[in-house]
């Protein structure tokens, strides 16, 4: 098996695997081409792709994972749950949550929208342990994402209150601050990042700017919904 279909099959069958990826010995230019391989498998199932997201871009993030690089990863429609909708927590090796902002892009990779965001995120690692190629690999352990409501670019988005709630109670207080000192500066990651990479941006896409905090599991029956200051709030229940 490739080193891409091991990390393919480990989601599928929900069963943790070893940091094979760094194990290897690939770098972090060989772990985007495997991303883009695993990737291309859930696009050959009919799975299309909506946006990409990034990853590692606050501090919080950083320590919690003990990788220090901005990451990004593809995101597909079937990642995607409505705003206020259900996931199985079952389905996931060991999800997490974490409050997030989101934009809608144009095909030149400008903002036409921000939202509040909630991102699921799911290593596919045993005890959520990685090295950056292995994280990388693993299309930045991406696993779902709830949009809120879209709304009109702000004058400001680079200072305000983010929390995580869980169950009704604050389990994270954050600033928008903390993604990259400005979320903005997301787009201009994003659009370096892709092109780098040979991706072509679509009109319509999502850009997931990564978390404002450190992520928390998700437990089965919990319900999470990120706030962000002036833009609103985006919820999921876990079954
Ligand atoms: C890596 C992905 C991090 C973010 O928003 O920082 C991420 C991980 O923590 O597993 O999506």
């Amino acid at each position: 098996m490739t080193l891409a279909e091991r990390l393919d099959e480990a989601e599928r069958t929900r069963t943790a695997i070893p940091q094979v990826v760094s194990q290897s010995g690939a770098d972090a230019d060989e772990a985007y081409r495997i991303q883009e391989a695993l990737v291309a498998r859930r696009v050959g199932r009919g799975e299309r792709l909506v946006g990409l997201k990034l990853g590692l871009t606050s501090r919080a993030k950083m320590a919690q994972v003990g990788v220090d690089q901005v990451i990004w990863g593809r995101l597909t429609d079937a990642m995607r749950v409505e705003d206020g909708g259900t996931v199985d927590a079952g389905r996931y090796i060991h999800p997490r949550v974490e409050p997030e902002v989101a934009f809608r892009l144009d095909a030149n990779g400008a903002a036409t929208a921000v939202a509040p965001a909630l991102e699921l995120i799911d290593s596919r690692y045993a005890d959520f342990k990685f090295a950056l190629p292995d994280v990388i690999a693993d299309n930045t352990s991406a696993a779902g994402f709830v949009i809120g409501a879209w709304q009109p670019l702000p004058a400001g988005l680079d200072n305000l209150g983010v929390l995580l709630e869980v169950d009704g109670r604050v389990a994270q207080i954050g600033s928008t601050a903390a993604i990259l000192g400005d979320p903005r500066r997301a787009l201009a990651a994003a659009a370096t990042l892709a092109s780098s990479a040979g991706v072509r941006l679509e009109d319509g896409w999502v850009l997931l700017a990564g978390a404002a905090t450190a992520a928390v599991p998700l437990a089965p029956g919990a319900h999470v919904r990120a706030v962000v200051e002036g833009l609103g709030t985006a919820s999921l229940r876990a079954l």
